[in-house]
């Protein structure tokens, strides 16, 4: 990773540090700035972080209370923080739509030098020094390789290291997607040697699954899964009724659209919620079958090759439709 030494210059130089990362948190966007913010407190600089809006509930636990202000419950206070920061970093974003509109115009609007440290490809032209690495599994890897290539390998702990291996497990599927490399591990080994406690992260955020949780996923499944063998299509969907019969709460289906993708015989799977009017899109692809241009062409989305996200404002049943009307120009095709 490039400029790691002019990176803790500029922290060790800043007199207000505020952490930023996207919306709809996950566990790479709540680790690396949690890593980061625990990092900069052990360089002996004090830091804020904030976010969009709170934190899926599976990762809860790797956050003591007040490190995170939430932009959309103290809109006021994330706003006059970022206004004051003279030092800004963007983790695992790229752009500032990906902050959510009004947060989006805090972030073009204030002052502060800001940083991005990200692994999404084609950044947007608006930060002061982009560390762009879209062939690296995770910012959480990234924030690593900034302690360590900066000669700051004695100031890893367990409290640092603890939400950056969250962020780089959750952002590989467990160390299993092909963006995990040597490399990877030997974060990992770093992490290790230095107390962090692999047994117990996994056990604190995959083994705590509330019933209501399950059985959402178990109906999803069951009785809204659709699978187009021609395309070798998965679609998964969930209504807004299906997500109250279960109690849905955020985070309920990360990864569901995984679950899909495990089906034999299928290679691209796309995970449908519908939210306050629109249809919140997720799509995965194996191997060389790309989705991002499948998500950027038709849902006003992006993303990297095999892991993309996307919007529709039409019912969720036109969307189904729209899927597999798009669908056979860009899936099913024998490979090359
Ligand atoms: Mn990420």
């Amino acid at each position: 990773m490039k400029c790691s030494q002019e990176i803790v210059q500029e922290i060790l130089g800043a007199e207000k540090i505020v952490i930023t990362s996207h919306k709809s948190p996950d566990g790479d966007s709540v680790g690396s700035s949690l890593g980061m913010l625990r990092f900069i407190q052990a360089l002996g600089k004090k830091a804020t972080i904030c976010h969009p809006d709170a934190c899926p509930e599976f990762i809860e636990w790797l956050k003591n209370k007040d490190e995170i202000i939430e932009f959309d419950s103290e809109p006021d206070r994330a706003t006059s923080e970022m206004m004051a920061a003279d030092l800004l970093f963007c983790l695992d974003y790229n752009g500032s739509g990906r902050l959510g509109k009004e947060m989006g115009a805090v972030l073009l609007a204030t002052t502060a030098k800001k940083i991005m440290i990200d692994h999404h490809p084609e950044p947007e032209d608006i930060f002061d020094l982009s560390v762009s690495h879209p062939e690296v599994c995770s910012t959480s890897q990234l924030i690593v390789e900034l302690i360590l290539e900066s000669g700051n390998e004695s100031l890893l702990n367990q409290a640092i290291g603890t939400p950056l291996y969250l962020g780089i497990v959750t952002d590989t599927g467990s160390f299993r997607f092909s963006s995990v490399t040597p490399r990877t591990h030997e974060i990992i080994s770093a992490l290790l040697k230095n107390g962090v406690k692999q047994a117990e992260i996994h056990e604190k955020t995959f083994d705590h699954n509330r019933l209501d949780k399950m059985k959402l996923r178990g109906y999803a499944i069951a009785e809204r899964l659709e699978v187009l063998p021609k395309y070798k299509l998965a679609i998964v969907s969930l209504s807004e009724v299906d997500l109250e019969r279960f109690n849905y709460v955020k985070g309920d289906t990360e990864g569901l659209v995984n679950v899909a993708l495990s089906i034999e015989g299928v290679e691209v799977a796309v995970m449908l919620t519908e939210d306050d009017g629109k249809v919140k899109m997720s799509f995965r692809s194996m191997g060389d079958i790309v989705v991002n241009t499948f998500a950027r062409d038709h849902f006003e989305g992006g993303g990297h090759m095999n892991a993309a996200g996307g919007i529709s404002f039409l019912s969720l049943d036109e969307t189904i439709d729209q899927i597999k009307t798009f669908a056979p120009a860009y899936f099913g095709k024998p490979h090359a």
